[in-house]
């Protein structure tokens, strides 16, 4: 029997060295010391001892299970602390490594250019105003001095949702609704996205943005319109630029007139900018129809005003040096981040 303990605490100490997880050292553990182990056989075979044999073998048959638990004991700290070294080498951060290139976004140039346009007519006191992409016809059209027959209202130019509802083709109808439900003084302008049905190309898109301005109060002239629109130029194109107004034709203005500004690239000289010209169109301008006023309720006998709108993609096209519209659109960040 001796030597059976003895086999077993060799053989033991052998399988345990070898053993590499938790779960192979249960499965030892059982073998040798479960209740249906090979040590619990061996101790079961000592009724048959003589009485000088049996504490002799009795003691010797605990030593082997202590040093069996010892060893096992042992084995499991080891494996655990391996396991512990293999994922700190697995999960090691390099401090010394460089940063990862963390992609900060930034405002589009298009909408950088519609607050900058925005900043210069409140810093005179305009309220900025926005409103509904959907509109119907009388909010677009009739409201505006627009007559039943006018081509604008023609399915050719404007994106028709039913007979009556449409996207909006000028930001205008934010400024009738403004006075339906306002008292004049009015000092606002609308900017937003407004719909046309153009094909695509460099100067053309079917969705695009304005600005519109409108001011409404006793005495209003057209010396105030050209005032307010020639600090605006300044200050959009730079103080040395001159302005002229030459006569137009809008249904919603009477008397209507585009606005030009000396080319801030040439100074009027002509250029690549201005085709030669000098001058540079930025916006349609006019003194608020009678009919206009009365429609939505403001009595023309009383009160004047003028109005103004302009594309944001032009003026963009314009201030940042680009000649094609779809840069604005594509949402390429190689062009974006240029600005
Ligand atoms: C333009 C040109 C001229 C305009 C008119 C109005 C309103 F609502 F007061 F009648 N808002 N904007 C207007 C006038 C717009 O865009 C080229």
């Amino acid at each position: 029997m001796k030597e059976m303990l003895e086999k077993i605490r060799a053989a033991a100490a052998e399988q345990l060295e070898a053993v590499t997880g938790e779960g192979e050292l249960e499965a030892l553990r059982v073998k040798f010391l479960g209740k249906k182990g090979e040590l619990t056989a061996v101790l079961r075979g000592m009724g048959a001892l003589s009485a000088e044999e049996r504490p002799v073998i009795g003691a010797l048959a605990n030593e082997v299970r202590t040093f069996i638990e010892e060893k096992i004991a042992a084995r499991s700290e080891r494996l655990k602390s391996e396991a512990v070294s293999k994922r700190l080498e697995a999960e090691r951060i390099d401090v010394t490594m460089p940063g990862k290139d963390i992609k900060v976004g930034s405002r589009h140039p298009l909408a950088k250019v519609e607050l900058e346009m925005c900043d210069i007519f409140r810093s005179m006191g305009f309220d900025i105003v926005e409103g509904p992409e959907v509109e119907t016809d009388y909010y677009n059209f009739t409201a505006l001095n627009t007559p039943e027959n006018h081509p604008a209202r023609d399915v050719q130019d404007t994106f028709y949702i039913t007979d009556t509802l449409l996207l909006r083709s000028q930001t205008s109808t934010v400024q009738v609704h403004v006075m339906e439900n306002r008292e004049p003084p009015i000092r606002i302008v609308s900017p937003g996205r407004v719909y046309r049905s153009d094909a695509v190309d460099a100067t053309h898109s079917p969705m695009f943005h304005q600005l519109e301005g409108l001011v409404i109060d006793e005495d209003i002239t057209m010396g105030d319109l050209k005032g307010i629109l020639e600090i605006f130029s300044r200050r959009m194109f730079g103080d040395k630029t001159r302005v002229r107004f030459r006569p137009h034709h809008f249904p919603f203005t009477e008397p209507s007139a585009e606005l030009d500004v000396s080319c801030f690239v040439c100074g009027g000289k002509g250029c690549r900018v201005c085709k030669g010209e000098g001058w540079i169109e930025i916006l349609g301008c006019g003194m608020v129809h009678p009919n206009v006023l009365g429609m939505s309720g403001i009595d023309p006998e009383k009160y004047s005003g003028f109005a103004f709108g302009m594309g944001v993609e032009r003026i963009a096209m314009l201030t940042l040096g680009i000649d094609d519209m779809r840069l604005l659109f594509e949402n390429d960040t190689r062009f974006l981040e240029q600005f």
